[in-house]
């Protein structure tokens, strides 16, 4: 292994957090890059699950290093949480496993209240974002108004910063969106209460990240959502506010492009969705809720349901060129044990002409119809399988297919949630 980027290559909850965890055998650091606690990451070792928010997937291994790196928006009381319920299991017995650096931008009391507000108020035209205030944080990190980890340390830097901000959020709050306007002190109190917390753990993510890769460390990239969420590259507006893809673990942590030697992408072998937006190949049907209950298709944030439907090749097509995608992780193959055959999304139709790319505008895509190639289900439980050789005809045939369709190599294949249910293909 060298420096791999894992990103989501759908719409999210592809099993990332579950693949990090095992690619963290070979990693010497494990670094999320954008993003924050409205990911899920969900690990499970032996029967014991864990679901992380913030922190790096790479917590369960003892001696690994996990690095919050600046292109993640930070909700100190998250994190702080997540550190006391790692620590309650007795993971995380080192602080110095964990670094945060100084330039995250800090999830304000006002970001939530502005994120739950206008959802609330968007009606029809809502995102159906997490409500973690994750928009409003990166809108004003884009618009140089945010408060950076930096700044909540110094007590007097983040009163200065709270109080030219303030009045405009609460002006916003008040005026526009009809909600209680935050107490100055409330937030000073709180807040630095955090900043006492947090500063053990305060870090530079590009000079550590930059050093290891110079003493020949391995590094992974933990990417959080999906490259279909992605805030340029994704069904926009419906998408999160942050990159994503691939790129964003430069930018996201400070280390250039030539770094990164691989790309994995990890893509269900079916497809879900969470919260507003277009899905060509979603299943409101009896099918779609056949996945869902299999899958245990629910928010590992918000308990939200998620929408499923068919795997989609046009849309992975997409996020293969996006990302550079060296290989691809299929997870889930479980899921479809019982199927007696499994559509396969290969195009899509519009008005009667065949498309092979993912259209770029939403008004486009919303008339978009699926194109399916239908193949052979295995009808057994392939849930204890440890390589590829003992997969039915039937598994192995769809992988080549999924392959085939997406012109990347499967490298990776997930049949279970544990992590000892997995077939590393190379
Ligand atoms: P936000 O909150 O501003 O990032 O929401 C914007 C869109 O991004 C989607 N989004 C996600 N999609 C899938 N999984 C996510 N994490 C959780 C999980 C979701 C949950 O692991 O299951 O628990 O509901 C995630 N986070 C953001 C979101 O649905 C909006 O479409
Ligand atoms: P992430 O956000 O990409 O890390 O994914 P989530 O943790 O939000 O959602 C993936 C869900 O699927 C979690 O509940 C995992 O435990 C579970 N999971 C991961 N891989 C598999 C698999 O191969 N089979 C099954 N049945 N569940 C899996
Ligand atoms: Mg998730």
């Amino acid at each position: 292994m060298a420096n791999v980027v894992i990103v989501g290559a759908q719409w999210g909850d592809e099993g990332k957090g579950k693949v990090v965890d095992i690619y963290t055998e070979y990693a010497n650091d494990v670094v999320r890059y954008q993003g924050g606690n409205n990911a899920g990451h969900t690990l499970v070792v032996g029967n014991e699950k864990t679901i992380l928010h913030l922190i790096p997937s790479g917590i369960l291994h003892e001696g690994k290093r996990c690095i919050i790196g600046n292109g993640v928006v930070l909700d100190p009381k998250v994190f702080l949480e997540e550190i006391d319920k790692l620590k309650k299991k007795g993971y995380l017995k080192d602080d110095s496993q964990l670094v945060v650096d100084g330039n995250v931008h800090i999830i304000m009391p006002y970001h939530k209240a502005i994120d739950i507000a206008r959802e609330k108020s968007s009606g029809d035209r809502k995102i159906g974002t997490t409500g973690r205030g994750i928009g409003p944080t990166y809108e004003d990190k884009i618009g140089r108004r945010g408060i950076r980890l930096s700044d909540l340390v110094r007590p007097q830097a983040f009163a200065r910063k709270l109080r030219e901000v303030l009045p405009e959020k609460n002006f916003l709050l008040e005026k526009f969106l009809g909600e209680a306007p935050l107490s100055e002190q409330a937030i000073l109190d709180e807040y630095g209460a955090y900043a006492l917390q947090l500063e053990k753990y305060l870090g530079c993510a590009s000079e550590i990240i930059n050093t290891s890769i110079n003493e020949g460390h391995n590094v992974l990239f933990e990417g959080a959502q999906g490259s279909l969420l992605d805030v340029d590259h994704g069904t926009y507006p419906y998408v999160t506010s942050s990159s994503t893809i691939a790129g964003g673990a430069c930018t996201g942590t400070g280390i250039g492009p030539r770094f990164i030697d691989e790309v994995i992408g990890i893509s269900k072998a079916y497809v879900t969705r969470v919260g507003e937006g277009p899905f060509p190949t979603e299943l409101n049907d009896e099918m779609g809720d056949r996945l869902r209950q299999a899958g245990q298709e629910f928010g590992s944030t918000t308990g939200r349901p998620r929408r499923t439907g068919w795997f989609d090749a046009v849309a992975l097509r997409e996020a293969v060129r996006t990302n550079g995608m060296t290989g691809l992780a299929i997870t889930k193959m479980d899921v479809l044990n019982d199927l007696e055959t499994i559509k396969v999304c290969t195009g899509y139709s519009l008005r009667g002409e065949l498309l092979e790319n993912f259209p770029r505008d939403l008004e486009t895509l919303k008339d978009c119809k699926p194109v399916y190639e239908e193949v052979e289900g295995w009808k057994s439980d392939i849930s204890g399988a440890t390589s590829v050789e003992m997969l039915p005809p039937q598994a192995a045939a769809y992988l080549k297919k999924l392959e085939e369709v997406t012109g990347c190599p499967v490298v990776l294949v997930s049949v279970g949630p544990r992590r000892d249910q997995t077939i590393q293909v190379k």
